[in-house]
């Protein structure tokens, strides 16, 4: 091959090219590595074309554009993701062969991009596949961490965190763009200057962007993912280097990348220091500021601006973009103050993702006032037009010494939406319900969704594989169709293929397990998998409770027909959030102790898997044969891990919170295993005295369990590791464990009765497939574009 041939002739032969010269390696010596970045750069320039021709389209038909600005963006791996989208499979997988390599070992080499949290950033990841399939004009906007979600070990059951370097070998998707860079300033003073009011910032960083592209299924579209970078002004000092002074020569350097360094390892508990509102601001602007640019590069009228630009807040972490665009709009381009206001309330929606107060972000006034003094005066101004706008409502951003988020999203925007119908109808009577009044058509609900590209096609081959054969391929697009699936359910045949399908995802985890973790489960017994964020209110020590009782109960009636169960675990814990700490540590003490008792462990396995991350996720969710989605009514907003696990054919174990309310309305209350206080029952519960006390004194199997972890017979070195949780679950819980144990054993037992028949369980969870087509990100998305931005698709225009 030749320096001047075509890496595009065929594919096989573009992967060599990359090889040879993109990488510079001799294919006799190359590594996996190597292979997979060539193979990587294959793929990569089938998407540029059309990922330009995309961008060409948008510009000739002067569209609306989306713009999802999101903290988080938990993508995970690509390369699949786009072989998949292109419909490059086979010829990817011959390829690889055809060099003898292993195709999925080489897929599973990239590291994960773990730059989210949990549901929140996927959710993001999810929407930006969408919206590339859909053919929606879009950019999602966040922040290149260098390093993303930490990296979960476990020392003693304790949870370790290490630092992740994903970026640590070359990234093939990114394009690096010097010239849409951006200088932005923090902190200083307000002067006035001819009469106006201008901000003179003290320290000023640059927004260096990373273009991911983003493609849709089969390739129709593709849209950009950009990621900013901190960078110093002024990288370095050679004054002070010349005088010896090393360090402090790159310090403005060093200063300015900490902003993208770290993914802030909080989530919906903890509220955020200077660093993160740093961050916000950070992201924020620089987008702001693109949208801007990108907008007039077009247009003089900046009132069209609305008609132009949708911004899409993905929680209150982007909420300063709204004051920055008013500040943009009235201080730098001269616009009234009014009319700026309108102009950016015609582009801004926020989502709400959770109720919870103390996730609810707000800001001390001081810090707000050092960092952003022009952005506290334009959020008083903003909160006063509200103010008068609504005589009998008082100010309500600042209050208590603080700012809260919330609020300001809520007035900026021309919709806010919540991510469950539940959820949604709660923030209307509660969080929000007097800015509802005010504003009775601003809320709206877009029930989140999955893309059924990654959470089923490709990450259960097998089920896709029984899907297409059955109904054809058309599913992969457009998800509803899984319901030709239904009149199959009946004839056993199928079913039993259905069946061998799961049965053989749970004897590669099997597998995978005793390689990797070197424990041994029998792919014979019920699959029990909770894996998410840990978090009091997601009550994985609801789930450690009843495991306990269980295996009491086993102990003391061995005869009995016991269903064979794994419990399985996954999932980080933010590393100041002392009790889930306690949790994750309970649960890895309990299974070393369950699991060493030869008088049940043919029944009763415990694992708690290190490290839960999306690759981990795929790994789980086609295997799993029960879905946990066990949390307080109220608590949850969403959930879209209980939407992948119904489409991956497991059925849910569940409370009405969240979206299990709609999962279980549409797949059949006969197909879910329901328990628990509604939301509205929680509420009342909390309010009697000594609820979990009594709760716990009344049922003998709860009252055991919990003397079991305090009398340390899972920390026989520490009795009292876990007085912590003893005293919660037994004093206020207000997550209300005790009150709903009772019932979540009933339900168990229910789901041990009805696996035994498996017939009937196949049935279930076939299912729960046919019936899930509602919960893709497509509809989602459509739901988006249709009732809050007004954004067309521009399919069959690029
Ligand atoms: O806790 C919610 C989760 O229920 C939801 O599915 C997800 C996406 O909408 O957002 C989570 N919220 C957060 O991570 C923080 O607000």
């Amino acid at each position: 091959m030749a320096r001047d041939d075509t890496p595009k002739t065929g594919f096989r032969d573009a992967i060599l090219w990359h090889l040879t010269y993109t990488l510079g390696k001799d294919p006799d010596h190359a590594q996996i590595l190597d292979w997979r970045l060539a193979l990587s750069h294959a793929v990569r320039d089938r998407i540029v074309d059309r990922w330009v021709e995309a961008t060409r389209a948008t510009y000739r038909a002067d569209a609306k554009r989306v713009y999802y600005l999101s903290m988080e963006f938990l993508i995970g791996r690509l390369l699949e993701d786009n072989i998949v989208n292109l419909q490059l499979a086979d010829q990817a997988q011959a390829a690889m062969e055809s060099f003898g390599l292993d195709y999925r070992g080489i897929l599973l080499d990239e590291p994960d991009a773990a730059l989210g949290n949990g549901g929140l950033g996927r959710l993001a990841a999810c929407f930006m596949e969408s919206l590339a399939t859909l053919g929606c004009p879009a950019y999602g906007y966040g922040i290149r961490y260098e390093h993303g979600l930490f990296r979960q070990s476990f020392a003693d059951g304790r949870q370790i965190e290490a630092p992740e370097h994903w970026l640590q070998q070359p990234y093939v998707w990114q394009f690096e763009r010097a010239e849409a860079s951006f200088t932005l300033g923090f902190g200083g003073r307000v002067v006035t200057r001819d009469g106006k009011l201008v901000w003179e910032p003290e320290n000023l960083v640059q927004s260096e962007a990373y273009d991911i592209p983003v493609i849709g299924w089969r390739g129709d579209w593709a849209n950009t993912l950009r990621l900013w970078a901190g960078r110093a002004v002024d990288p370095f000092d050679l004054e002070r280097f010349n005088a010896g002074d090393f360090t402090a020569a790159a310090e403005a350097e060093a200063l300015a990348r900490t902003i993208s360094r770290v993914l802030y390892p909080e989530d919906s508990t903890e509220k955020g220091k200077r660093l993160r509102l740093t961050q916000e601001y950070f992201f924020s602007a620089a987008s702001i500021r693109d949208i801007l640019r990108r907008f007039e590069a077009d247009h003089a009228d900046l009132r069209q601006l609305p008609q132009k630009v949708a911004i899409q807040l993905n929680d209150t972490h982007p909420a300063i973009a709204g004051p920055e665009l008013v500040r943009l709009l009235h201080d730098e381009r001269g616009l009234p103050f009014d009319e700026a206001l309108a102009i950016t309330q015609g582009c801004v929606n926020y989502t709400n993702h959770t109720l919870l107060p103390e996730a609810l972000e707000s800001w001390g006034e001081g810090l707000f006032a050092d960092l952003l003094p022009r952005h506290l005066q334009i959020i008083d101004r903003i909160d006063d037009a509200h103010g008068r706008a609504h005589p009998d409502r008082r100010n309500t951003v600042r209050g208590d010494g603080r700012v809260r988020m919330g609020e300001l999203s809520f007035i900026m925007s021309n919709r806010v939406n919540g991510v469950s119908a539940l959820h949604t109808g709660l923030m209307k009577t509660t969080v929000f319900a007097d800015q509802h009044r005010l504003h009775p058509d601003r809320i709206v609900n877009e029930t989140n969704g999955v893309t059924p590209r990654r959470w089923l096609h490709s990450c259960n081959p097998r089920l896709s594989g029984l899907i297409t054969e059955t109904i054809g391929d058309g599913w992969i697009g457009d998800l509803e169709q899984l319901q030709g699936l239904e009149p199959h359910v009946a004839d056993p045949g199928w079913l039993a293929r259905f069946a061998a399908v799961k049965a053989a995802n749970k004897a590669d985890l099997c597998n995978w397990a005793l390689r990797e973790h070197h424990v041994t489960l029998n792919p014979d017994a019920l699959f029990d998998v909770q894996i998410k964020r840990i978090h009091e209110y997601k009550r994985q020590h609801l789930n450690i409770l009843e495991t306990i009782a269980l295996w009491q109960e086993m102990r003391e009636i061995p005869s009995s027909d016991w269903t064979a169960r794994v419990k399985i675990f996954a999932g980080k814990a933010a590393p100041g959030y002392f009790f889930a700490k306690d949790i994750i540590r309970l649960i890895n003490d309990v299974a070393a102790v369950i699991n060493a008792d030869a008088t049940t462990n043919e029944k009763l396995r415990v694992i708690y898997l290190p490290n839960y991350n999306v690759t981990l996720a795929e790994r789980l969710i086609p295997a799993a044969d029960l879905s946990e989605q066990i949390s307080t009514a109220g608590k949850e907003a969403s959930g879209t891990g209980n939407m992948k696990f119904a489409l991956n054919g497991a059925p849910t174990i569940g409370t009405l919170d969240g979206a299990n309310v709609e999962i279980r309305e549409l797949v059949g209350a006969e197909n879910f295993f329901l328990f628990g206080l509604t939301a509205e029952e929680a509420e009342a519960r909390r309010t009697l005295p000594d609820h979990a006390a009594r709760a716990v004194s009344a049922d003998p199997r709860l009252t055991r369990a919990v003397e079991a972890i305090r009398s340390g017979a899972f920390s026989p070195d520490e009795p009292d590791r876990y007085a912590g949780i003893v005293e919660n679950l037994t004093g206020a819980d207000y997550f209300l464990v005790a009150s709903d144990f009772g019932d979540y054993w009933r339900a168990q037992r229910e789901v041990d009765f009805t696996y035994a028949d498996r017939d009937t369980w196949a049935r279930m969870a076939a299912l729960n497939v046919a019936r899930s087509g509602w919960f893709s990100s497509d509809r989602t998305i459509r739901g988006y574009m249709r009732d809050i931005w007004n954004a067309k698709s521009l399919l069959g225009q690029g």
